[in-house]
């Protein structure tokens, strides 16, 4: 299976979610609805995904790993080789971080996207252990199901890349990895490894599953911004359409509050951008600042639109590093672009 057919199939799944959700009556269940839309309330400091609602994407069936005979294996280019235990994991110095995943696959707006508070141990201090020889250029991580992704010696030999075993407070499930993944910030999902069981030094650059594929094989994220709804309405659909109507004789003077996410690999998001007609005219709205830029920044703009008719709404987002581009680029490097949205509102 590829990852188009993939991302087909988990559209599928999350559709199914979402009309099962509506059947039951129950909103809670309906994915990334968000933050409170009433404009008095501050925006919060973080916006979680319920573990439920939080993407899952395996190339293969998920691995079913017994934590009992669980070993991590650091190995190839080091002094010592070292098998750690679960045990050995749990018992080193915990730390609680939040961070946001998206899928390199996950097209601008998508639904491949969801935030964290991880728990982990750093890896860093097990490496220095193994002792890295000079000759490693990358490391090799490899999950139970044979998957595979390679990064620099540099990127892995970082003090907040960490073994994680704990998401939202509870121990992984087996979908996201149990019992222990390795997170690298700053990289899309395929550089996150499930079910890891070997960090190998290696001489010799490879590359891995999807990199073998096509895809990006730095697979850094981008500063871009998603929007995620306009007032009740998911935009994330087939026509990326919403239809709104109008509130009684008040008409639309109460706003329509349009609000999403952000993110890049490193730069905290410095300004958000919104435009309501296709790209002419756009302003700086409001957003959170998240203390780490790791973790997705939360935005929202009420907006007072006078007309019924057909509008085109776009968010773009601008890091200390980077200005979001305005074309929809659905790259094999990681979607970067903008998703325009249209809003019809109804007489
Ligand atoms: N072992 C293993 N790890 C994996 C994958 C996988 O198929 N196998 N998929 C990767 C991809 S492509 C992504 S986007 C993330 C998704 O993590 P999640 O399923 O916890 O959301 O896991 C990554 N880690
Ligand atoms: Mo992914």
């Amino acid at each position: 299976m590829n990852r188009r057919e993939l991302l087909k199939l988990l559209g599928q799944t999350s559709g199914g979610l979402i009309a099962a959700s509506l059947l039951s009556g129950c909103q809670a269940k309906a994915i990334d609805l968000l933050f409170s839309l009433d404009p008095d309330e501050p925006l919060p400091d973080h916006l979680i995904t319920p573990l439920g609602e939080f993407y899952v994407q395996s190339y293969a069936l998920p691995s079913k790993v017994n934590a009992d005979k669980w070993t991590l294996k650091i190995t190839g280019e080091v002094e010592t080789p070292l098998t750690l235990t679960l045990d050995e994991v749990l018992r080193s110095p915990q730390e609680e971080f939040y961070l946001t995943m998206e899928c390199i696959g996950n097209p601008a707006g998508g639904n491949l996207i969801g935030n964290a508070q991880w728990t982990g141990t750093p890896l860093l201090p097990f490496l220095k252990k193994a002792g890295i020889k000079p000759e490693a250029t990358e490391f090799a991580l490899k999950g139970a199901d044979w998957y595979e992704t390679t990064l620099p010696v540099a990127d892995v030999m970082r003090s907040d890349v960490r073994l994680v075993h704990r998401m939202n407070g509870e121990a992984l499930t087996t979908d996201h990895g149990y019992p222990v993944r390795i997170i690298v910030p700053g990289h899309f999902g395929q550089k996150q490894p499930k079910w890891l069981v070997e960090v190998k030094a290696i001489a010799k650059p490879k590359t891995g599953f999807w990199e073998n594929q096509g895809w990006s094989n730095v697979a850094e994220i981008p500063t871009h911004a998603l929007t995620r709804q306009v007032q009740k309405s998911r935009v994330w659909n087939k026509q990326h359409q919403v239809k709104l109507e109008r509130d009684g004789d008040a008409g639309w003077e109460k706003g329509m509050m349009i609000a999403g996410v952000a993110l890049d690999r490193s730069s905290p998001i410095t300004a958000i951008e919104v435009s309501t007609d296709n790209g002419e005219t756009w302003r700086s709205i409001e957003q959170n600042r998240p203390e780490s830029p790791h973790e997705w920044t939360l935005w929202r703009y009420l907006w007072k639109p006078t007309q019924p008719g057909h509008y085109t709404l776009l968010a773009r987002a601008k890091s200390e590093r980077q200005q979001q581009p305005l074309e929809d680029k659905n790259g094999k490097d990681g979607s970067s672009g903008v998703l325009r949205i249209q809003a019809i509102l109804q007489t």
